[in-house]
This record gives structure tokens, sequence and C-alpha cells, in this order.
């Protein structure tokens, strides 16, 4: 099997382009001719810590610094509201009345403060003194390598810049070559929007400052710095220049090198960030000590070793998984080029496999840190008051952002995310209690930030419940605990860590919910993420009881936590009371237009085409919706998204496809991963035309828009949902695959119970598939009408010919 990928006969034809060889229509290659001008087309790189957005520009070469710890803010007090909750009973009284238009009033007693921001570090930029016109100007990434390259020539002389920023050294590389002797001559330069000062020390250029803190944080909020002294995150940067010839000179804020022909700039970033329950000025960790020590240790490598390090480091995680579509006619083109090309409804298969790639590069590059998972733009964030406070917005977006980390095999990407849920825990039992007066567990909510805030947003009264008041994130994200466990079968994990926080989402559902009049269990009140029902009198609200978003959450909280506790044999009495209590929840209800009912009753919805689609969390990413377990349902699933249409936002369209793939129907998905991928300009490009909507920007960035990187992994996640699906008990392999995927190969990917799956398909029909098994188990694979059941040990293989 491996050998299919390595032969890749088809279509392979190697280009030399300026010294550097690529192959045509590569499915791991961005390329441009010219230089980024906008934020959205420029290259990312990062060490799942620190990143860097490279713009490959010629007199001048700019890129932006980011360190995934800097937020504004300082840990949460959690017991903000510690009276909150007393206004609950009040809302059920008006729910239980059908008074929904004093519900919606009075639910806005029910909120806290908004998140804290995502905070850009700084800017380094490279200026050439002599300026000049370029010729042959070739820019890359290369995501199977993480490398970014820059080539052009100016007056005869080739000059080359290469970036990758490092896990295993931490600092971020640029080497610049010249074709010519001494044909190197540059300064370079820092600077932040945040409050900070530069200086140069001994030839290390150095920027120390620090992120803000906000009286009231809220998506519109300038940077403030109380002056009380030590407060907020302090961060550095420190920058040290290695160079074969010329010399090196230093002002008070620039370092200048001339007559050289080989230089390395080796950059170093740290904050104070010490956890999100320490005060980071008062108990942080001494950030300028650890850049100087990162620097000095990766100082003492040459460039080869320090790239041969990053690479391998890598490529562990990228190459576990290949895709292969067969055949494809598309020329070779720059990447801007070829996505226009694309959204014009040519072929390119290379291009689908670039994107779901290009997802998994994404992921190993901005989640590898402890408690900190990539937030809404991964960790590469140039603004002062970005989108949505660049936060974690948990009733869709930082769940996404994680759809593709178990079964794209980078499962301990999924970690930062995990460890993240622990601290939310921490902070979520007082929001349980003061907030909803529930004693046991712990709640999360839309919002949160780096200091693991739980309490409902809105501004104590100020915001729209529509989207402030929703208590259900602890719910949704304990489903990504069983998630890790079951396709890694790490029952260490699950006991020491997950299940305990599992059972603590389960406990607060358990005491929320309330009985209807019928003597059903719902939620009271509920609202389902951002949308809004129309009343018959004209009411526009978003406040009800039993919708059925909440529910849906609640039913995978549940399953997966009796299936938890059955693992562990642990907890049976709980285990009965969720089991109870599950057999109890207020059933799904189709409505008059054959969809599955959003609202308790069958309401109008004040937007029908509107991008949230919580309700159908049961198809996916939950799973108690299935074509073959509940039909009527999955009918119901599918009616809603007929009716919602395809166009929406680049985080929606990702949803969506997988949804397809879950109803089986491989074409719809398809049709939909191809408007995902069609081409945005960059917000701030003016053109006659502009083209706008949900997207992706010429650098392969998801465009909600604005950049949000939810797509691009929602997106990725969803291919991998079309060749296998799976759950404690069966694989399905190729359950969504569409007409245009006739042929193909896979390796990789993951599937429930712990097994990998490689494969490969031809007319539509599987070929022969390579199952492995991590712990040994049971499973049956299905394709099609056939089964077949296998038993394998722990690191066993079995190779079948179907
Ligand atoms: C939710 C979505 C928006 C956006 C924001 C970050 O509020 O409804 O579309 O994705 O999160």
């Amino acid at each position: 099997m491996n050998s299919s990928f390595m032969k890749k006969t088809f279509f392979i034809l190697l280009l030399t382009f300026y010294g550097t060889t690529i192959s045509a229509q590569s499915s791991h290659v961005l390329w441009y001719k010219q230089p980024a001008e906008f934020f959205e087309e420029s290259l990312v790189l990062g060490n799942g810590k620190m990143g860097a957005t490279v713009f490959g520009g010629i007199n001048s070469d700019k890129i932006y610094l980011n360190d995934i710890t800097l937020w504004s803010g300082e840990p949460v007090n959690a017991n903000m509201s510690p009276e909150a909750y007393k206004n609950i009973p009040a809302i059920r009284e008006a729910l239980k009345n059908e008074n929904y238009k004093l519900a919606e009033e009075l639910n806005k007693k029910v909120q806290g403060k908004n998140s804290e921001s995502y905070a850009p570090l700084g800017t380094l930029e490279i200026n050439n003194t002599e300026k000049g016109k370029a010729t042959n100007y070739y820019r890359e990434l290369d995501i199977s390598n993480a490398t970014s390259k820059v080539t052009y020539e100016m007056d005869g002389v080739k000059y080359t810049r290469e970036y990758f920023v490092s896990a295993p050294d931490q600092v971020m590389i640029i080497k610049l070559t010249s074709s010519q002797k001494g044909a190197l001559n540059f300064d370079i330069s820092l600077k932040s929007l945040l409050k900070s000062e530069v200086t140069v020390r001994n030839n290390v250029l150095i920027i120390n400052g620090n992120a803000p803190i906000h009286e009231n944080a809220g998506y519109k909020v300038l940077p403030k710095y109380l002056e009380v002294q030590e407060r907020g995150t302090r961060f550095t940067t420190l920058i040290q220049v290695k160079k074969t010839d010329g010399q090196i000179t230093s002002s008070n804020s620039t370092l200048t090198l001339k007559n050289a022909s080989e230089v390395v700039i080796y950059v170093s970033v740290a904050t104070s960030f010490n956890g999100f329950d320490k005060n980071p000025a008062t108990e942080g960790v001494n950030e300028v000590a650890i850049a100087a020590q990162n620097l000095n240790k990766a100082f003492e490598k040459p460039f080869d070793k320090l790239k041969e390090n990053h690479i391998a480091d890598y490529q562990k995680f990228y190459n576990r998984v290949d895709l292969d579509l067969g055949k494809t006619t598309a020329p070779d083109l720059p990447t801007d080029e070829r996505l226009l090309r694309y959204s014009d409804g040519k072929e390119d298969k290379n291009l689908e496999i670039l994107y779901f790639k290009y997802g998994r590069y994404l992921l190993i590059s901005s989640s590898r840190t402890l408690g900190v998972p990539a937030n809404l733009q991964g960790l590469w964030n140039p603004y002062l008051n970005p989108p949505w406070s660049s936060n974690y917005t948990m009733n869709i977006n930082l769940e996404e952002n994680y759809w593709l980390a178990e079964n794209t095999n980078l499962s301990e990407m999924h970690e930062s995310l995990l460890s993240f849920v622990k601290n939310l825990s921490v902070t979520g039992k007082v929001t349980a209690k003061t907030f909803y007066g529930i004693n046991e567990g712990w709640a999360a909510a839309h919002n949160s930030d780096i200091w693991a805030m739980t309490n409902p947003v809105g501004q104590f009264g100020k915001e729209e419940p529509m989207w402030a008041c929703w208590p259900m994130a602890g719910a949704w994200l304990s489903t990504h605990i069983w998630e890790h466990y079951t396709f890694t079968k790490d029952q260490e994990y699950l006991k020491k860590e997950g299940y305990p926080l599992m059972k603590g989402a389960a406990q607060f559902c358990l005491g929320w919910l309330v009985t209807d009049k019928n003597g059903n269990l719902i939620t009271s009140p509920s609202t389902s993420p951002e949308n809004q029902y129309k009343l018959a009198d004209g009411f526009v609200g978003a406040t009800l009881y039993g919708g059925t978003a909440d529910l849906a959450m609640i039913r995978e909280c549940f399953d997966k936590t009796i299936k938890a506790s059955k693992v562990l044999n642990t907890d049976a009495d709980f285990r009965e009371k969720l089991e109870k209590a599950l057999a109890k929840l207020y059933p799904y209800q189709i409505g008059k237009k054959g969809n599955l009912q959003e609202w308790y009753f069958d309401w109008e919805d004040d937007e029908p085409k509107h991008r949230h689609q919580s309700h159908l969390f049961g198809l996916f990413p939950g799973n108690h919706i299935t074509p073959e377990k509940t039909p009527d349902l999955a009918e119901a699933s599918r009616k809603t998204l007929e009716i919602k249409g395809d166009e929406t936002t680049g985080w929606s369209k990702g949803w969506r496809i997988n949804l397809w793939a879950r109803l089986w129907d491989g074409n719809r998905a398809y049709k939909m991963y191809r408007e995902l991928l069609r081409y945005v300009d960059p917000d701030g490009k003016k053109t006659e035309k502009p083209r706008r909507g949900g997207g992706t920007y010429p650098n392969l960035f998801d465009a909600h828009p604005p950049f949000q990187i939810d797509g691009n992994f929602g997106g990725a996640a969803a291919v991998a949902e079309m060749l296998v699906q799976s759950d404690e008990n069966e694989i399905r392999l190729l359950p969504a695959l569409p007409d245009a995927w006739e042929e193909g190969a896979v390796k990789g990917i993951c599937a429930r119970g712990g097994f990998e799956i490689e494969m490969n398909w031809s007319n539509k029909e599987l070929q022969k598939v390579v199952v492995s098994s991590k712990k040994g188990g049971k499973t049956t694979l299905v394709f099609g009408d056939k089964k077949r059941e296998i038993v394998l040990k722990k690191g066993e293989k079995q190779e079948i010919s179907w």
C-alpha cells in the first residue's frame, strides 16, 4: 500500500524554478509570483506557541510576530456576580406563563463580563538599504516541511530568504543569502502596537512590553494600561544575527548588516504567562530569561542543524497522513490564480488535497501549548482589536477548530484543548453556582479566553441573550474528552483526567434540567446559539424553554459520560441517574415543513437561512442521529439543511460539509467543499467587483469573512469524514465519496476504537484496506452493504482485499 503513495506515477511533473524543485499542481506547496500586500495573502508559520506571518516583501520585508500566550487581562474573578442565579426562578416563571418578552428581558440579568482579547506581539521589519526592481520573484510555503522561502533577482544578484519557526529549538529562523559576495545590506527593526520599548544591547535587538488591562473588556476596546504597577502579561522579543562575512552595527533601535553574503536571524519570543490562575505580573515567569535561554541555545547551532531538527519534529506529525485523489489535468499555477480558476468550476484535485493538508499544517503549527488552544485566528493576529477579540467562541468555533484533531491523526494537538477544558472546570464551578444556582459540577458559556473564563457574557445585562445567554459549552466540550479516549483508547487519561471533567459537565446538566408541563425534562431558560424565533404576534426573541440544541448536547454529554463510567467500571449510581434522565428528555419534534424543529414549539425562524444549526448537533459532531439508526430524524435534518441553503459563512460551510457527509451525501458535501474553496478577496483590497462572502483567501485562510481559522479546520475534518466514519463498534469506509473522487488512496485516518486506516479505491469501489489497532480490539468494517468483522491485537495490522 505504501508503494501506491511512493509511486504517485500519474501526475508528478517536476519543474525547476530558480534552483527550487517543486512539483506541478502541488498538493503541498502554496506559491505566488508577488509578495503579500494584505494579511490574507501572507504565509504563516508557527510552532504551536510562536507564530510568524511572512509577507516576503522585496525592498522591505514584514513579519508579524505572535505568542499564543499574550492576551490582555489577568486571572478572572469568576465570582463576579454572586447573586445572578437568583434571577433564574423569575425567568422560568415568565416562560411557564409563555411571556417570552419578559423572559428575554430577565435573561439579561444572568450575564457577566466579556472576554479578554488575544494581543498582537510585534512586527519585525527587514529593510534593504539598496532599493531596486526585482525580477523572477517567487514566494512559497511548503507544508511538507513547514518552511517558507522567497527568491528574486536584482541587478544580476539572486537573493534567497528562508523562514521557519522551530518547536524543538523554540525560535524563528530567517536565513538570507545573496549569490554575489557581500550583496546583503539591510536594517532590522522591531515595533509593537502594545506599550513597549525597543533597545539594543550587545548587538541584540530587544523589545519589552506589556499586554493591556481593560476595565471592562469587549469586542471594541482600544488598549488600556491601568496605571497600576505590576499588572498585565509582559512580553519580550530578542533578535540576534549570525553572519559569515560583512559587518554588523547597531543604533538605539536597529541592527544594520553591511556587505554580507549569508546572514541568519534568530528570533526568540516569550511572555510572563504562567497559567490561567496566576497573576502574570506578580507570579509570572521570567520571560526575558526564557527568551534569552532559547536564543543562546539555538545560537550555538548551525542553520542546517536547526532546520533538520525542525523538519524532523514537524514531519513526525505531518507524515502520518497522506491523500491521493487520482489523475488531475489542472495546470500548474500560483496558488491565488489556482484558487480563482478552481472557483470558476474547473477541476483541481490537488488543490482539494492541499486544503485538507493545510488544515493539518495549521493545527500542528498553532496547537502545541497546554492550556492554550488555537483561538479564532489560530495564533496569527496582527490586530489590536481583532475580530471578536480573537477569543475562544465556544458555541461552535473553538470546538470546530478541533474536529480534525483525532480523525486526521493529530491527537497530541487536541491536548491543548483538553487541558484548557480542565481550567474551565475550575472557574466553571463558580459559574455553575453563582449564575445558575447549581452546586454540583461546572458550566461554561459562549466565550472564553486564556484566563478560562466561563461566565455568560453580555457586559452585565447590556447584550443580546441570543448569543450571550448560553451555558452549554461544558456539555459540548466534555464530548471532546470522550472522542480523545475513543480514538486513542488511553484509559489512563480517561481515568485520571478525563472522566472527572465529563462527570462535572454532566452533573451541571442534570442539575439544570427541569420538567415541562408534560413531565419531560427540558432546559429553562434556553437559547439556540444565535438564532431567533418569530412568534405569531411578531415578537422576535431568543429565550425559550426546551431548545433542541441544548437537549442534543445534553444527550451526547450523558451518553458519553455513561460510556466512560462503564469503561472505568465506576459510579454506577450516577450512571443510573443519567440513564433515567436521558429517557425522560423532551423528544425531537419534526416541524410542519418536515424539518428538525429547533424550538420547543413549531415556531418560525426569524432568519430561516441563519448560519448556525446547533439543533443538528446530534448528527454532527454528535452521533445519535444517523441515517441508519434514526432515519426520520436524519431526513428531517436533511430538510433543515435544504431550507437553510448552502450559502453561508466559512465556518458554517465547514460544519455543513460534515453534516452532509454524515447524511452520506458525498456529492452535496463535495459541492459545499468546492464552495468553501471559493476565492475571496483580501478584506482591505479595493477592486471593482470584489469577491466576498464565505470562502477562502489567497493564502488559503478561511474567510468568514473576516479571517477565522475554524473553517479551515472544519473543512479539513470534513474530507476525513467523507472517507471514513466510525463509532465504538464499526468503521464505515468511503461513506460519502463524491463522484468526483472516483479513484484515490488515503493513509493514516484514525477511527474510533483506536484504529488506523489505509485504503485505496477505484471506480468508487473499495480495493484494499489495511487496518491497524493501537490497543487491540474488535470492530466491523462496512463498505456499502458489505460488512466484515475483525479482531486485532495491540499493534497488529490486517490487510483485506475487498
Ligand atoms: C459566533 C458566530 C459568528 C462568528 C463569531 C466568532 O458569534 O455566530 O459568525 O463566528 O462567533
